[in-house]
């Protein structure tokens, strides 16, 4: 059973090591640790040293751990056909998003005070708003500086590949243990429909010699990456009719080498953003085009799908965006480091991790035993924890949850507007937020207004908050078992 709740922002709120160890035994304890780990047990525990507090290697950890990037490297070598350079780099965040950028100094400064400030960071990234290996002078500078100043926070970079194998040495020294590279096409023919040029040893290629170039450097650094431990991450755009059937060999080619993840992500072609496919009308995939590709390629590296095409300078958990709390002008020029937020948080949520696991394979052991067909579609509204701790007018996003013959797994996200603004809802907004939740069979939050409830029910989307702060997968197995007439005592017993 869970132990009681502990939500995460009142840990999050507590200003000092022991407000947040007392914030966590008041809640009748979460059960202390009894010798289990939240390890997967088909995971080496190098690895799971690696991912168990990275929000994008670890589905699990995204519940608990914040990633903050640093825009330090506007410059960029290669033009992608869904990039527009007057905003951040596409391949990692949302395209039509502009990041303040900064010196290597003034992110160091603002890495302080992000982590003195935010106990769930445990990562930083330098996701561009250009190209953090080809731009490298600024990236290193920054590294050096925080491995310096703060050294308990992981170094993550994301970069398109062209100019990596000539810094994959200098990341190792550096203790960089996460490296993405983007990674569209292993057959230049449809390289070339996304890469107009790159520009690479002092010329400029274009066409078919530009892809080919190309996928050779990343091909290289995957490996010489792979060589060295460095953990990797292939994020892969999704281009309908370009190389949407092409990514199940991607995936093959990049497992080959030795890459841990792929993350597939939807291409966004706005044509208010300017980019060459938003222009031409490329269309990106809908969420179910990008499912079923998904679907296809489980089997081959571990599949992320929770990436939020984050900004150049997001901060906090995935899914939300503290960046504008804590702009360069709003952080005092002699800030000095205090880990005592962050080391408090760790051990708490150590503990909380233990609970729902044993909470989580419990639920799902439940919904597998009981081997019924069809599937139910669950968003979920969550503020982080693992728990249904959001109301639904408050979301940003829902999570979105299967729960079938196999077990309950995460599928996905969807984005939407948010509903409530301070005790009114807006109409045209529920409407969006319904089209956005098309397929899913039941919302679950941690409360909801009569006026939304009733609307999506028209829709035929139902809608409860009874489960309110229980953890998601056990919410979603007593939904599952009540749906089925299932009794829940006997199928666990
Ligand atoms: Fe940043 Fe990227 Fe490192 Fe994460 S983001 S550099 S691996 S710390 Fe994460 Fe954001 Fe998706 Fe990137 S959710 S866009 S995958
Ligand atoms: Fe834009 Fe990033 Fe591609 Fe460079 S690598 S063109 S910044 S999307």
């Amino acid at each position: 059973m869970s132990a009681p709740i502990v939500s995460l922002e009142s840990l999050t709120n507590a200003t000092s090591s022991g407000q947040l160890l007392r914030t966590a035994r008041s809640g009748g304890g979460v059960s202390s640790s009894c010798g289990l780990s939240s390890r997967p047990t088909d995971m080496d525990e190098a690895t799971w040293e690696k991912i168990n507090d990275h929000p994008c290697f670890s589905e699990e950890a995204h519940h608990y751990f914040a990633r903050m990037h640093v825009a330090v490297a506007p410059a960029c070598n290669i033009q992608c056909n869904y990039c527009n350079r007057k905003y951040d780099c596409a391949n990692e965040s949302r395209p039509g998003v502009v990041s303040e950028k900064l010196t290597p100094d003034e992110a160091l400064r603002k890495v302080i005070a992000v982590a003195n400030d935010v106990p769930q960071l445990s990562v930083l990234g330098i996701a561009g708003p250009g190209d953090a290996c080809y731009d490298w002078k600024k990236t290193r500078a920054t590294f050096e500086r925080v491995a310096k100043e703060v050294p308990d926070i992981k170094l993550c970079i994301s970069t398109n590949g062209l100019a990596l194998p000539e810094h994959v040495d200098e990341l190792a020294e550096m203790n960089v243990s996460h490296v993405t590279i983007t990674i569209n096409m292993v057959d230049p023919a449809v390289g070339e429909k996304i890469y107009p040029w790159i520009y690479y040893g002092h010329r400029r290629y274009t066409g078919i010699d530009a892809a080919k170039i190309l996928h050779e450097r990343q091909m290289l650094g995957l490996e010489m990456l792979t060589e060295r431990g460095i953990l990797t991450k292939i994020n892969s755009v999704m281009i309908p009719g370009v190389n949407d059937q092409h990514l199940i060999e991607v995936s093959k080619w990049v497992k080959k080498r030795g890459a841990f993840m792929h993350n597939v992500m939807p291409l966004i072609s706005d044509p208010a953003h300017g980019t060459c496919f938003g222009l031409t009308g490329q269309r990106g995939p809908t969420a179910f085009e990008l499912k079923a590709l998904q679907d296809r390629l489980e089997g081959g590296a571990k599949l992320m799908r929770h990436c939020r095409q984050c900004r150049a300078d997001a901060v906090g958990l995935l899914g939300t965006d503290r960046g504008q709390d804590f702009t360069v002008n709003q952080i005092p020029a002699d800030v000095a480091y205090d880990a005592s937020k962050r080391h408090a948080y760790r051990e708490v949520v150590a503990r909380m991790r233990e609970d729902h696991l044993a909470a989580k394979n419990e639920a799902i052991a439940m919904v597998a035993s009981a081997s019924i067909r069809g599937s139910l579609q669950v968003a979920v509204a969550t503020k982080g924890g693992g728990r249904v701790n959001q109301h639904f007018g408050h979301a940003k996003e829902f999570q979105i949850y299967e729960a079938s013959q196999t077990g309950i797994k995460f599928v996905g996200h969807r984005k939407v507007e948010q509903y409530c603004h301070g005790g009114w809802g807006e109409d045209a907004t529920l409407v969006d937020i319904i089209s956005a939740l098309e397929g899913i069979d039941i919302v679950l939050c941690a409360k909801i207004g009569d006026c939304p409830r009733d609307q999506l029910i028209e829709a035929g989307i139902r809608a409860t908050d009874a489960f309110g702060y229980d953890y998601i997968e056990t919410a979603i197995s007593a939904l599952y078992a009540a749906e089925h007439g299932i009794d829940l005592l006997q199928a666990t017993a």
